[in-house]
């Protein structure tokens, strides 16, 4: 029999799923919870041939021109800002994402965290905790309204209108989106959906959902102009990646009332939260859990194992990010 292709597993994963992959793969399990460190995981790629990776690793070209023998990287996220995609178009190493697995449940979240954040679900969930409810009062913990309202949408992509189709079908929302590209009318149509320009949908929107991919043009393209655009009664969530939204310019946003709530599930120097933000009442801070449902997140395992069985197959990648 051939030799199976040497594949690094730079996460834990479901342990069956590993001892699966093990049958196909000649496998190095990096099992262990704590990622491996830029260090490690070029010591760990030599001799590889095939990479699993999550959200975390950095893919560098440098990290790339080390470990020369690597042809295929599969990832088990749908971003992949982690990931230098042109370094490894360039080499000839073949680079895949999760999408589509992920879209409901991360929309389910994205929708959950936003209602948490307008009606202070979390703020008073401490409260109660702390002992601090000793009495009824007709404005403990009033919030923001969901039904009716408008939700804007930054980032169209497939979670951006799976969100939008909760909001309109399901809470009867107006919907508006900034995208740089718009929607096709008929699927407009169904959800009302209505493009805008980004300032006009800081201006109008009730409650800001952040869905755009991390790349250099979308880095802090939330910052303290755009956040003084937004109706002091807003909220913003965002379960982009943080860097989409400067975290030091939100928290003041916050703090002076220029905004009402915040729901943030990613943040610029995870897993680190900035002080400022950790100092917010009113805002609701999850450690990137968005995609965290026990099915999808085996699902997001299991697309990113397809994937690498493809490529060692000579089968077509299922979602392969990049051609050369
Ligand atoms: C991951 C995500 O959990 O898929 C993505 O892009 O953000 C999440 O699903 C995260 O990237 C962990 O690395």
């Amino acid at each position: 029999a051939a030799p199976k292709p040497r594949v690094l597993l730079a996460r834990r994963i479901f342990p069956d799923i590993a001892a699966r992959m093990a049958e196909a793969f000649d496998l190095d399990y990096a099992d262990d919870d704590q990622p491996l460190s830029p260090e490690a995981l070029r010591q760990r790629l030599q001799g590889k041939l095939g990479l699993l990776a999550s959200g975390t690793e950095q893919i560098t070209a440098e990290l790339l021109d080390a470990c020369p023998e690597l042809r295929v990287i599969s990832l088990m996220t749908v971003g992949h800002n982690n990931v230098d995609l042109a370094a490894c178009s360039a080499r000839g190493v073949r680079v895949s994402n999760a999408p589509d697995v992920l879209t409901e449940t991360t929309a389910d979240f994205g929708f959950a965290l936003m209602m948490a954040a307008a009606r202070r679900i979390s703020e008073s969930e401490h409260y109660l905790r702390r002992g601090d409810w000793k009495q009824w009062r007709v404005d403990l913990f009033a919030g923001a309204d969901i039904h009716g309202t408008t939700l804007g949408i930054l980032g169209m992509g497939r979670i951006g209108q799976a969100i939008a189709r909760r909001g309109a079908l399901g809470f009867g929302m107006k919907v508006i989106y900034h995208n740089r590209s718009r929607l096709a009318p008929e699927q407009e149509a169904p959800i009302g959906a209505r493009w805008v320009s980004k300032e006009a949908l800081l201006r109008e929107a009730d409650h800001l959902v952040i869905v755009v991919p991390y790349t250099p043009a979308s880095h802090h393209l939330v910052a303290e102009q755009d956040l003084a655009l937004m109706k002091p009664s807003a909220t913003l969530t965002n379960i982009a990646r943080g860097g989409v939204v400067d975290d030091v310019a939100l928290a003041r946003a916050l703090q002076q009332g220029r905004l009402a709530a915040a729901g943030l599930d990613v943040f610029e120097r995870e897993p680190q939260v900035h002080p400022d933000l950790l100092a917010c009442a009113n805002v609701v801070l999850t450690p990137h859990i968005a995609s965290a449902s026990v099915p999808t997140r085996r699902a997001m395992c299991e697309l990113a194992e397809r994937n690498l069985l493809a490529a060692f197959s000579g089968r077509p990648m299922p979602s392969l990010l990049n051609s050369f």
